[in-house]
This record gives C-alpha cells, sequence and structure tokens, in this order.
C-alpha cells in the first residue's frame, strides 16, 4: 500500500527552537527569551539566542526540504515577532520575515502549515499573568487574526496551539516552563480553560473570514495504560485519560468539558473561573474544528500511586518526559517497564501502543479528520567517519509509519505526517544534544547544514509514497 495521494509526508519545526534572532528587527522579547536566562532553568544554560538561525538561513533550510522533497513544512510563527508587545502595533518586519517563509515554500512546492503558538508569548503579556490573565485571550484572538489576514490567502492549514497541557503543566505545576511557577493547580486549569476559549475563538474568527483552509489545535497524544490487570491501576490508567485526554479533547471535539474531572475539581476548589458565555463559546466552535493534531512520543503505562504526593519531584531532569513521576493529585505514578524498550531520554518506543490509541480516539470522538503534527526520536545522533548515520531514527520513523498505514487501512482518518523536526534544532529542556532533524546543524563549524541518513532515506519514502513501509 502507498499512502494515499492527499496524505502530506512533512516535517515541523517551532520558531523559538530554530530561529534565533531573538532582537533582530523590532522583534519584542519572548517569556522564552527571559526564562531561559534564569540560571538552572534549561540544560547548561543554553538558549534560543541564535538557536540554529533560521532567521537568517531560511532559504538554505527550505531549500533543502524541497531536496527532500518534503510535501508540507509545519511551522510556528512568533507572537512578539509579528506584535511586539503582545497586542500594540504590528512589526512590518515581523510579518515580511514570515512572508519569505511562506513564499519560499510555496516557490518550491512545499504547503506551509502553520501554528500559531508553540510557546513563545510575549514577555509583556507573561509579565501581566499570562495564561491566567484572559487579556491574553484578548490579545491571542487579535494576534491570530493578524495572521490570517496577512498570510491566509497563501496558508490554507492553521493549528491555533501547539500541546496546550505541556506548557500549562510545566508552566503552573512543576515550575520547568514559564512562567516557572509549582503546583498551583487552581492556576493550571484556569490557564487550559483560558487557552480553549482563545482556540474557540480564534476558530470561530477564522470561519468567519471565509478565507476556506482549514483550522483545528494539536494535542500531546499520550494514552494511559494499566500496567496490569488489577483494577486499582485500571482505575488509575482511567483516571490518567480522564485528565491528561478527555480535559484536552473534550472541550475541542465536543465542546464540553468531561463530568468526571469537573466533579473533582468542585471538590477540591480547583474549578477556573469561567463564565457561561465562555463555556457557550466552546461549544459552538467545536463543530467548527476541521482536525486535530497529534504529537505522538509515547504512551503512559500507570499503575496507583502508593506514595505520598510531598515526593513529587519538580527538577528539570524530572520534567522532561521520562516516566518515573506521580501525578499531580498523587493518584497515580507513570512507570517504566521491563519489556518495553526506552530512547537514551527515557522515552518508551511504542508504536504499538500508537495504533491502539488511536482506535480508542476513534471510538470517542468519531471520525473527525486527524494530521499526526509531531513524532520522532531524539538522540545522540551516531557520526562515523563524517557521516551522520542516525539508523535508530529511520527505523523509529518507519515503526510509526507502519502504526498510520495500519490505522489508515482500519479506517482512521489520518491525512499526514510531519516528523519531528526538520532539522536538529533546540530543546526546551535539553539543549543541542538530544537531535531529532533529518538535517544535522554542525555547532562547532558555523552551524553548517549536513544531510544525514534519514535524509535520504525520508527523500525515498516520499518518492515512493511509502510503498516499501
Ligand atoms: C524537546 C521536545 C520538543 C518538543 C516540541 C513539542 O526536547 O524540547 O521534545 O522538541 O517535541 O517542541 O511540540
Amino acid at each position: 500500500m502507498r499512502f494515499p495521494k492527499d496524505f502530506l509526508l512533512g516535517a515541523a519545526s517551532a520558531s523559538y527552537q530554530v530561529e534565533g534572532g531573538w532582537n533582530k528587527d523590532g522583534k519584542g522579547l519572548s517569556n522564552w527569551d527571559v526564562f531561559s536566562k534564569i540560571p538552572g532553568k534549561t540544560f547548561e544554560g543554553t538558549n534560543g539566542d541564535v538557536a540554529v538561525d533560521h532567521y537568517h538561513r531560511y532559504k538554505e533550510d527550505i531549500g533543502l526540504m524541497a531536496e527532500m522533497g518534503l510535501e508540507s513544512y509545519r511551522f510556528s510563527l512568533s507572537w512578539p515577532r509579528i506584535i511586539p508587545d503582545g497586542d500594540g502595533e504590528i512589526n512590518p518586519k515581523g510579518i515580511e520575515f514570515y512572508n519569505n517563509i511562506i513564499n519560499e515554500c510555496l516557490k518550491h512546492g512545499i504547503v506551509p502549515f502553520i501554528t500559531l503558538y508553540h510557546w513563545d508569548l510575549p514577555q509583556t503579556l507573561e509579565e501581566d499573568g499570562g495564561w491566567i490573565n484572559k487579556r491574553t485571550v484578548d490579545a491571542f484572538v487579535k494576534y491570530a487574526n493578524t495572521c490570517y489576514r496577512a498570510f491566509g490567502d497563501r496558508v490554507k492549514h492553521w493549528i491555533t496551539f501547539n500541546e496546550a497541557v505541556v506548557f500549562c503543566d510545566l508552566g503552573y505545576l512543576k515550575g520547568a516552563h514559564p512562567p516557572g511557577i509549582e503546583g498551583d493547580v487552581k492556576k493550571y486549569f484556569q490557564a487550559t480553560h483560558n487557552v480553549f476559549t482563545a482556540h474557540a475563538r480564534a476558530v470561530e474568527d477564522y470561519k468567519n473570514l471565509r478565507q476556506f483552509g482549514e483550522i483545528g489545535i494539536t494535542h500531546v497524544f499520550s494514552p494511559a495504560f494499566s500496567r496490569d490487570d488489577s483494577e486499582d491501576n485500571k482505575l488509575a490508567a482511567y483516571h490518567a485519560n480522564q485528565y491528561g485526554m478527555s480535559w484536552y479533547y473534550d472541550p475541542v471535539l465536543k465542546g464540553s468539558y468531561p463530568e468526571y474531572v469537573i466533579k473533582d475539581l468542585d471538590k477540591n476548589g480547583w474549578t477556573p473561573d469561567w463564565t457561561e458565555e465562555e463555556l457557550k463559546i466552546i461549544e459552538l466552535a467545536a463543530p467548527k474544528n476541521d482536525f486535530i493534531g497529534l504529537n505522538y512520543y509515547q504512551p503512559m503505562r500507570v499503575v496507583k500511586n502508593n506514595e505520598a504526593v510531598e515526593k513529587r519531584d519538580n527538577s528539570r531532569e524530572k520534567s522532561t518526559g521520562e516516566p518515573g513521576n506521580s501525578s499531580f493529585d498523587g493518584v497515580f505514578r507513570t512507570v517504566k517497564m521491563e519489556d518495553k524498550k526506552y530512547t537514551k531520554w527515557g522515552w518508551e518506543i511504542a508504536p504499538d501502543a500508537f495504533l491502539e490509541g488511536l482506535r480508542i480516539l476513534k471510538s470517542h470522538y468519531g471520525d473527525i479528520k486527524l494530521y499526526v503534527t509531531e513524532n520522532g526520536l531524539g538522540d545522540a545522533d551516531p557520526i562515523i567517519e563524517g557521516e551522520i548515520v542516525d539508523v535508530p531514527r529511520i527505523k523509529y520513523i518507519e515503526e510509526h509509519l507502519r502504526a498510520i498505514k495500519n490505522a489508515i487501512k482500519e479506517g482512521i482518518n489520518i491525512k499526514g505526517y510531519y516528523a519531528w523536526s526538520v532539522i536538529d534544532l533546540l530543546s526546551w529542556l535539553n539543549g543541542f544534544k538530544k537531535q531529532y532533524g533529518f538535517i544535522y546543524v554542525d555547532h562547532k563549524d558555523n552551524l553548517k547544514r549536513k544531510k544525514k541518513l534519514s535524509f535520504y532515506w525520508y527523500k525515498k519514502v516520499i518518492e515512493t509514497r511509502g510503498e516499501e513501509i
């Protein structure tokens, strides 16, 4: 089987992780420009001031994407590059930069797929309360509208937010992302609700403009499975899925929050401050979503937690996705399992759990269109005689593409695959050591680009539309 003609084979990046040019041409400060400079917050103090200098080298980079035969490029816009103070004047140089990227893609026949928010919030808004303050919701809707109007004639695929669970959880519960708050459950839920409201309003607004493209949101897809058949652990997995999946997918796809979680929130005094009007906006926007983007890296294996919640470790090392943490409410714990495979950063490699998760998703939400907006292997790539022989990455992507093929055969509506990432980039918490790209960046030689083995492999996959997988 080949991937269907309308299935897009692409790859992805995010503004802060590739661009650099942090203070160039009128760009405002982002929360990450500030947060990454607080000692101890990032791996060896790495930051995105230069990143991989995509800001200056985008032509070369997009040229390489074209050489690889990439059909679509998913990238994010830096909000403070476009509106430096968050909701004031538009920076024409910021618009120009993204026009250049978009036009360069189109010149090569690459479909641009835009993420509006991949975590770099204008610092002025962060200082004013960030995602806790509803002013940020209004500002986001305005920013989104600015982007639709500036780029919507050529861009027909829009993602509002990337991985709300990550920036809200790490921002308000673990303190590992800006604004660096630890253990504030009430704020965590408030932030998520404000994000869902912003998403819903941005979807409405897009549809009202009648630009005839598609819009959706990208979520982490990390279905929880019980480690074994014990009733306690199965209950723990149910709880994990209610909080980690339903809380995020229901408001977007069903237009309402899951009862199970709402009850808990009420009981604990964690219910967000929400209005009838906001809940209505969320309800009405749900059927207008065109798709949902899934970032799949690993599932969760969970057990009932028997340790005290106080033991939760919020260090940077413990916040980078490796299993072994208790949930914020102490109900369950993620575990590593003897019989599973893991990456160097301790993430499980589980294409079978991906397929299983997709089946569950379909049973809950029906035939909604799906894009796999991220999937890939974070590795320290082997270099032999100057060649980057990233065979483990090839194997990883191949196995996941096979799972997707099988899902399509079963009638699951997946319309594209975006490998993370197109080029080696800055990991938010793991520096440059953790590589994901098809294109290597030599940090010892002036950020020179080099094609990895996976580059040639993915090119062939695209050429043959995955026939051999
Ligand atoms: C990292 C992460 C990221 C994410 C991406 C999420 O190591 O920093 O893996 O690269 O995958 O930004 O959308």
